[in-house]
């Protein structure tokens, strides 16, 4: 047995996956760690998944419903998709074949925001959590759960669900231990105080989280790596965009509407989002900070080169070179990076408190400034919204970046009407394309338009958004044209989509 399980009661219940996994019965709600790609079991989801597809050989019935931090990976969302047996999936994932489970109706996927996961768990709307599995980097001596590389929604899961399996991970670095600062105040009661963190720095909670040794079923020993993706080398529109945000920064600098350091930074996942991060590497500000969901490689090149002070995040999701880099100087960290639970690193009280300039990626967004970030023509889910509402809807800022085209030009991500609406005009300040940037604070929707077309759209698309405002304008005259809109056409470049492949009318 490994000296990372140093708590005597557990030394009794170290088993293999597979023995873990017998232990798990068909329909049971299942608490995963797990936060874009770090921190998720390695072990037991794909025992777990041998178990359903073995009983559904035998034609038995065996579903489970998995609820995480948000995405993780093909060794746990994927693996359990594949056997069709994940009847329930909640909040954020990003797999392709758990997608395309969602996407034929095979899985029930409640797409919430991620600060809302512990309280509507809370309440009990989604039953009662049978078992938590919930990887660890190791169990002190007292029997506390020393974290791994994402926080997400554990602490909740080792409170409420009824057993706990835990994967002791020495693939994770002992030096973690001190990184992680778990809060325990956020029980649903009458009077609730106030989150005490006014900046990023700031320390609230405990190294660990606390468990019931009674309820701990199961140990389980790995040393798998996280399975992060290596982020796309990056490209010209990446770069564009990157560098209109910087200008917007100067500008609201110059203003003296942002100090010098700027206000802390969240940024969403992806490549653009780390476009953004390398373009700070050279723009001119220092001691920056950072209240954001995750961590990914830009931030800890900006936090080695003394540009960012502090980033605090509740995980990491890094590029396999980096989380070898993180995994050897782990310790060099420590008072720089924090990792929480996502219903502090996203609450809506301390993003506003803190004036977060929140930047997040989109699918599309409309005329007016509507934003769509999670389905494909309206139906199809991509994602989910993670944390951009979160932080959309109570940042400072609240900005959506984009390419202005996706599928080699047949697809305008402006459009009139978005096909879904994640997050709405009012939550919408700043809009980016590698066109240009659309600032849409203090202006009216029908204000909006040209901003968001001349600025934002591709010039492919510009002349037929203009002809769609014109004609919306005229058919609105006499209903209201506080928003004009022509009903008949708002989704006919989405219909166009569908039917030939293009949104052109007429393609080259
Ligand atoms: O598809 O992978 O098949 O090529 O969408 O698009 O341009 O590479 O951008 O990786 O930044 O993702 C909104 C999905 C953008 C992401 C979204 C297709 C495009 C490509 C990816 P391919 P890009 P990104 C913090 C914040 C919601 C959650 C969030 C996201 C793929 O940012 O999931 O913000 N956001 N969380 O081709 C059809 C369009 C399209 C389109 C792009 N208009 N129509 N396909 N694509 N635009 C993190 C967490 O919450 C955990």
């Amino acid at each position: 047995m490994s000296a990372r399980i140093a708590h005597p009661a557990f030394a009794s219940k170290v088993m293999s996956a597979e023995d873990a996994a017998a232990l798990i019965p068909p329909g049971a709600s299942i608490g995963f760690s797990g936060f874009t790609g770090s921190g998720y079991p390695k072990e037991i989801p794909g025992a777990l998944a041998k178990r359903i597809k073995a009983a559904h050989e035998r034609g038995e019935e065996f579903t489970i419903k998995a609820f995480t931090g948000a995405s993780t990976a093909p060794e746990l969302d994927g693996v359990l998709a594949d056997t069709g047996g994940m009847a329930f999936r909640t909040p954020y994932q990003s797999d392709p074949h758990l997608r395309a489970k969602i996407n034929d109706g095979t899985t029930n996927y409640c797409d919430i925001h991620l600060s809302h996961l512990q309280k509507l768990i809370n309440m009990g709307f989604f039953g009662k959590m049978d078992f938590a599995v919930i990887e660890a980097t190791a169990i002190t001596e007292h029997g506390e759960i020393i974290p791994s590389s994402s926080v997400g929604n554990n602490r909740t899961y080792l409170d409420i669900a009824e057993k706990v399996i835990i994967e002791v991970n020495s693939w994770q670095a002992d030096d973690l231990y001190g990184l992680h600062d778990i809060y325990y105040g956020m029980d649903i009661k009458p009077r609730r105080e106030p989150i005490p963190i006014s900046s990023p720095g700031d320390i609230i909670g405990r190294p660990t989280f606390k468990v019931d040794p009674s309820k701990v079923v199961a140990i389980v020993e790995t040393d798998d790596p996280d399975r992060n993706t290596p982020f796309k080398p990056l490209d010209d529109d990446s770069r564009a965009i990157a560098a209109h945000l910087l200008d917007f920064f100067d500008m609201e600098v110059k203003a003296g509407r942002m100090p010098p350091t700027l206000w802390p930074l969240q940024s969403g996942v992806g490549n653009i989002a780390n476009a953004v991060l390398a373009g700070l590497m050279d723009a001119p500000y220092e001691h920056m900070t950072s209240y954001t969901e995750v961590i990914q490689d830009g931030m800890v090149q900006l936090i080695d080169a003394g540009k960012i002070d502090v980033a605090s995040a509740t995980a990491f999701s890094l590029s396999p070179d980096m989380a070898h880099h993180m995994n050897d100087h782990a310790r060099d960290y420590h008072g720089k990076i924090i990792l929480r639970p996502q219903d502090v690193s996203n609450h809506p009280e301390v993003i506003r408190r803190q004036f977060v300039i929140a930047t997040n990626g989109m699918i599309e967004a409309d005329i007016y400034g509507n934003v769509n970030s999670t389905h494909i023509m309206g139906t199809k889910m991509m994602n989910g919204v993670g944390g951009s509402g979160d932080f959309a809807r109570n940042a400072g800022y609240s900005i959506f970046v984009s390419p202005s085209l996706a599928k080699g030009g047949d697809i305008s991500a402006i459009v009139p009407m978005v096909s879904h609406t994640d997050h709405t005009e009012h939550d919408v300040m700043v809009i980016i394309t590698e066109q240009g940037l659309a600032d849409l604070r203090g202006l009216a929707p029908r204000q909006r338009v040209n901003v968001v077309i001349d600025n934002c759209a591709h010039p492919d698309y510009r002349e037929a958004l203009h002809e769609y405002y014109d004609r919306a304008l005229k058919v609105s005259q006499g209903r209201g044209i506080h928003t004009p809109h022509d009903l008949g056409q708002a989704f006919s470049w989405h219909q166009r989509f569908l039917e030939t492949g293009s949104m052109k009318e007429f393609k080259a």
